[in-house]
């Protein structure tokens, strides 16, 4: 699960400064033996930094999903938009960069506590300040990474998994969006242009009792390279869809000819998805063929189908089980 609520990223920079800034805050009590002051003002400094660090690696480390907490879908949407690697290598550069600025502060508050001199305290003192100071540098580049991965945190989906999903594919233009508007109150964007969708939106639908998670995800074309959109779209259909409304245009109003629409349809159905095939603007044309026909111009078929859905939506993540004729 992708938590609500992703950390803001700070830069190595602002770190630094406000670990630096903390140090102020230390008290400068009286002590009569001035070594003894000094090993106490510098040991109070030192773990005002690591603590101060520590806190703002550790919101961004913990509040980001690590690999094991999201799922199939998730994983895949995400390392669609960023290289999944260096988004394992940065979460693996903060967890290093917490336990070296522990590792360095102990050291370093033990060594202050057997300096025989202020000039060896001082050196003590500032070779963390050093260490703590590069240690934290050395993470900007992971940090640059985290907060663009935080923005395509934000884009993947929220998708319940508690409901089954249908999903809503076919070429662009074909009237995906006009689709989900009238199965859901869902009011995306419906364009007489291609590839107007470019996210997948998230309705739900009310049949009888049960309520259904229904996406309307952007239009796919046959190609081998699809364009990250696509990619989003086809990894919806291929983790998370419970049955697959491939929709047709039999006009060609699209732009895109019916023979590559149906072979989409077909290339759905192998990857072992319960497709079910519909023809829209039945308002403009009607082929013979036995797929049903609707309008989402003038909902002619709109009820029958979502009985038909509802009939069909059975088998949950089931593969290769087609109930439905071929395209
Ligand atoms: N005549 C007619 N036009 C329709 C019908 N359904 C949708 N349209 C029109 O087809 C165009 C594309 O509709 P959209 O719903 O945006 O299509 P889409 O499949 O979501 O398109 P992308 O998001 O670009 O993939 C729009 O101009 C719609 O008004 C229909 O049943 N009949
Ligand atoms: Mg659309």
């Amino acid at each position: 699960m992708i938590p609500d609520k992703i950390p803001t990223v700070p830069d190595s920079k602002e770190i630094i400064e406000r670990s630096f800034k903390d140090i102020k805050k230390v008290q400068n009590v009286y002590m009569p033996n001035f070594i003894s002051k000094l090993k106490s003002i510098s040991i109070q400094k030192i773990k005002l930094m690591e603590s101060t660090a520590l806190r703002a690696i550790g919101r961004v480390y913990d509040g980001f999903p690590k690999f094991d907490d999201l799922d199939r879908f998730e994983r895949d949407v995400l390392f669609i938009m960023v290289n999944g690697r260096e988004y394992e290598r940065s979460l693996n550069n903060l967890k290093w960069a917490r336990s070296k600025i522990a590792e360095f502060a102990t050291n370093s508050i033990k060594g202050i506590k057997k300096a025989p001199s202020l000039t060896a305290i001082a050196r003590f003192r500032s070779s963390f300040y050093g260490r703590f100071s590069s240690v934290i540098e050395d993470l900007d580049e992971s940090l640059t990474f985290l907060k663009e991965a935080r923005e395509a945190l934000k884009k993947v989906p929220q998708v319940s998994r508690e409901m089954k999903i249908i999903i809503i594919a076919g070429f662009p233009n074909v009237g995906k969006s006009s689709l989900i508007s009238k199965l859901t109150n869902l009011n995306p964007e419906i364009a007489d242009y291609p590839f107007t969708t470019k996210s997948i939106n998230v309705g739900m639908m009310k049949m009888g009792t049960s309520i259904y998670e229904v996406l309307d995800v952007p239009g796919l074309l046959n190609r081998k390279n699809h364009n990250s959109i696509e990619r989003v779209a086809l990894a919806a259909i291929d983790n998370i869809g419970n049955l697959v409304v491939c929709m047709l245009d039999p006009s060609e109003e699209c732009g895109y000819r019916l023979e590559d629409q149906k072979r989409l349809c077909d290339s759905i159905r192998e990857l072992g998805k319960n497709v079910l095939v519909v023809e829209n603007k039945s308002d403009l044309q009607v082929t013979d063929s036995r797929n049903l026909k609707i309008s989402c111009a003038t909902g002619e078929g709109i009820e029958e189908l979502k009985k038909i859905m509802e009939a069909n939506i059975g088998g949950g993540q089931d593969k290769g089980n087609s109930v439905f004729q071929r395209a």
